[in-house]
């Protein structure tokens, strides 16, 4: 390997190793990989096509891949010679491997889940294609000025992305706008606005690269890149309008991760990717078999929550516009095709587009959702409208249009039931899954915790990593001293790391030996970073109150960005960070209490503070975290969770055991009762005096002496509209992390504890959870399924 890199480095980079920098290595490295994983990639795809296996195609507006370099190379199990190499290179392979920039093609969960499904896809050898967009400029980049969130654009691109293959072959013509013509009985739409999609491929090989699939990533290209007229006239603009207004379709990623926006730019973004995705895989399809009623034996479409819900009306148009086949015909032939996951029960996340831009943007697609909709009201009368008030309803345009729909844990999937698709749920009793979300253990565990890996392996060989549920068998080794120490190094080692990278990037000094309490997720108010904050606080107070308590050392870690436009969250991210600068100069709780959060959390980071992380924080109002993947994140790597009965936190704790989890706070319906009662929040404060201390610390500017007033609104909202029950919930917070405290000064106890964690966690891989839907909804074999491979 020595060689091939110094050959790539001169060959492909023309450098010599002398003039090498950083990122020529890097470049030079992941060539030398790449050649590796290329012959796995188009034999399999080979095979796919000679076998006609049924192919899985996965359609997310967002895949939060982040590095690739160290996924490619334990994959293919080059992790020592990749080192070796580099090294004999004279080069620093951790510099080497941290220089590639995180693709960040999404805001989180949701996202991030496609990245770990197409990971489990490849390593299950289930045939399949990512569908979705190569964005120029990903997730914003966050930094703090004077401790409020500002943004950058993000640039992953302004360096080549070594992994992908541009396919100038692969184009797709996408139209927009103009006007239906009718002949007869038969429709033809005549856009005015055309744009090319070309697609860009990305190799997705699996653990010991025994199977190869494909994320393709659309980039939007113009039909005449260029107006040599205008640009003769001097009218330079003009001559590069197209070009532009092209590429803006998939210039960048929308930062909204729980509020549709409305945007006209947005719909555009969702109808570019899926029309492209649906044609590439339509003329896949007829190439190989040619029989168009045949589709559903061979395709099976997901479409990652509502964001490709058009990908029913597409199918639909191009089997009657293009293929004649009658409308009701169409309709089923769609709907034997697709499937909808549905992530999330917020309100103002369920995408509807006024009726007026969708018949300006897409005129035969508004016809086709109202015949979907004449039919679906025909057969079942009465049935939930997709037209509704001027908009159309992405929800249930989906949910008509799936033949299965799941939600993301067990939870939610029972919400999802009783509240926002009850009555579809009513009337089509079958149609509902449940699918609970899974995490790739190759990233986040084997990839991320080599202390803990190699401790594992060491213990059970490494067929765990594409069998997660042979962890089991370390719960015998609860009691094991030795075992348990080593496990106790494994955590210290990594605390010890992650200290070093905080004091190197936020300049702060922290105790390996205290609770790292780390939460790291999107900021938003169900999630209540806020909650975490105001017992933080509370702590304070009381450490300062009674200094000669034996207190448990506290590291409390935040990170996590908020969507631009969402105003509320900001100020969450002002009042940490000025809370943070108070209690962080403080003597009196200096080596007790620290608060720390790093800027531009992201991928890479998360697998830097997880596996260093002690207690994990699911603190979620109950009813409203779909599922969360954080929390398998942390247990799996050995952190106890503190948690509330939401999500998938339900069926962790019964994974664990409940005495291995801090559980606290309302229930989803005792969430629901709550807020009918007047004046809940109002109560709730009155009754706890440590509550009140803290909000009027807040909001006396304690923590804001240049702005006394910063805080008010945020306060002020928890007197009157609480409408996550920050305060309801606070007292049973602060007393169970009070409780963990205690826990926490036993650690060889705690340990066992995290052991247990970490030993029942296996469910919760990603493999689980797609070997879930090829079996549920897809209907495709998993033939590389650990069943499979121990057959
Ligand atoms: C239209 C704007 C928009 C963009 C993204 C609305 C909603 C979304 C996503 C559905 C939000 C999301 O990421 N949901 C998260 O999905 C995860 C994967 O299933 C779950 O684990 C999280 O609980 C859920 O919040």
């Amino acid at each position: 390997m020595k060689n091939d890199i110094l050959k790539r480095l001169r060959y492909s980079l023309g450098k010599d190793a002398g003039a090498a920098s950083v990122q020529d290595w890097r470049m030079a490295l992941s060539l030398v990989l790449r050649d590796q994983l290329v012959d796995v990639w188009l034999d399999s795809a080979r095979r796919a096509e000679v076998n006609a296996s049924k192919r899985v195609y996965y359609l997310s507006m967002e895949f939060l891949i982040g590095r690739l370099i160290e996924d490619m190379i334990s994959n293919l199990g080059l992790d020592a010679a990749a080192r070796d190499a580099v090294e004999a290179l004279g080069q620093d392979y951790d510099m080497i491997v941290h220089d590639e920039p995180d693709a960040a093609l999404g805001n989180g969960g949701l996202g991030r889940l496609a990245a770990c499904f197409m990971d489990s896809l490849a390593t299950l050898g289930i045939p399949a294609f990512g569908y979705g967009i190569r964005y120029e400029h990903g997730l914003f980049e966050q930094s703090f000025v004077d401790g409020a969130q500002a943004e950058s654009p993000e640039t992953w691109l302004s360096q080549r992305h070594v992994w992908e293959f541009e396919r100038p072959e692969v184009q797709h013509r996408i139209g927009f706008g103009g006007h239906v013509s009718r002949d007869g009985g038969r429709a033809t739409w005549h856009p005015d606005n055309m744009v090319v999609a070309t697609g860009y491929d990305t190799p997705v090989v699996g653990w010991q690269g025994e199977w190869g699939n494909t994320l393709r990533l659309w980039s939007a290209k113009p039909v005449n890149p260029f107006d040599l007229e205008s640009f003769n006239r001097g009218d330079y603009l003009a001559a590069s309008r197209s070009e532009a207004l092209a590429r803006t379709i998939s210039r960048v990623l929308y930062p909204d991760d729980t509020t549709e926006n409305g945007k006209e730019l947005r719909l555009k973004q969702e109808y570019f990717f899926t029309a492209a995705s649906i044609m590439d895989l339509m003329c896949r399809h007829m190439e190989e078999d040619g029989d168009i009623r045949a589709l559903p034996e061979h395709v099976a479409i997901q479409l990652n929550d509502t964001h490709p819900a058009i990908a029913g009306p597409e199918l639909v148009r191009l089997l009657v516009d293009d293929h004649g086949l009658a409308m009701a015909e169409a309709i089923t032939l769609a709907r034997r095709c697709l499937a909808y996951t549905n992530h999330t029960l917020l309100p103002e996340a369920l995408e509807r587009w006024p009726e007026g831009l969708f018949a300006r943007v897409l005129p035969r697609h508004l016809e086709i959702i109202r015949e979907i909709e004449a039919a679906q009201q025909a057969e079942f009368p009465g049935s939930p409208h997709i037209l509704e008030h001027g908009d159309v309803c992405m929800g249930e345009l989906a949910f008509v249009m799936a033949h299965k729909v799941n939600g993301v844990s067990a939870l939610h999937t029972d919400l999802v039931k009783k509240t926002v698709f009850a009555e579809l749920h009513r009337i089509h009793p079958t149609r509902i899954v449940n699918q609970t979300n899974g995490i790739t253990p190759r990233r986040w565990l084997h990839g991320c915790n080599p202390a803990l890996r190699d401790l594992i392996t060491q213990q059970l060989g490494d067929t765990w990593v594409s069998d997660l549920e042979q962890l089991a068998a370390l719960k015998a080794k609860r009691s094991d001293t030795s075992f348990i120490q080593a496990f106790q190094q494994a955590k210290r080692s990594n605390k010890v790391a992650l200290s070093n990278w905080i004091s190197e990037t936020c300049g702060v000094a922290l105790d390996p030996d205290a609770m790292f309490d780390v939460q790291i997720k999107r900021i938003h108010e169900y999630k209540r970073q806020l909650m975490n904050l105001l017992e933080t606080v509370a702590l304070w107070n009381e450490m300062r109150d009674d200094p000669d308590r034996d207190w448990t050392p506290r590291v409390k870690i935040f990170g996590g960005k908020a969507a631009p436009g969402y105003v509320l969250a900001k100020q969450i991210i002002h009042l940490i960070n000025d809370v943070a600068r108070v209690v962080n100069a403080d003597p009196a709780t200096k080596g007790r209490l620290r608060i720390v959060f790093p800027p531009n959390y992201n991928v890479t980071m998360a697998e830097r503070l997880i596996p260093a992380a002690d207690l994990s924080e699911q603190i979620s109002t109950a009813g409203k975290e779909a599922s969360g993947t954080g929390n398998m994140k942390f247990a799996l790597n050995g952190a106890l969770t503190i948690g509330t009965l939401d999500g998938a936190n339900v069926e962790i704790r019964d994974h664990v055991g409940s005495e291995n989890f801090f559980l606290f706070g309302l229930t989803a319906s005792e969430v629901v009762d709550r807020r009918h009662q007047h004046g809940f929040s109002r109560a709730a404060i009155e009754a706890s005096p440590r509550l009140q201390r803290v909000l009027g610390q807040i909001f006396e500017g304690r923590f804001s002496p240049e702005d006394p007033h910063r805080h008010h609104g945020l306060i002020g909202m928890l007197y009157d509209h609480d409408h996550f029950l920050v305060t309801c919930d606070f007292d049973s917070y602060y007393d169970t992390q009070r409780r963990a405290d205690v826990v926490f000064q036993n650690s060889r106890n705690w340990a066992s504890m995290a052991l247990m964690n970490t030993a029942s966690m296996g469910w919760f891989s990603s493999d689980r959870t797609i070997q879930g839907y090829a079996r549920d909804i897809w209907q495709a074999d998993a033939p590389r399924s650990a069943l499979e491979r121990s057959a």
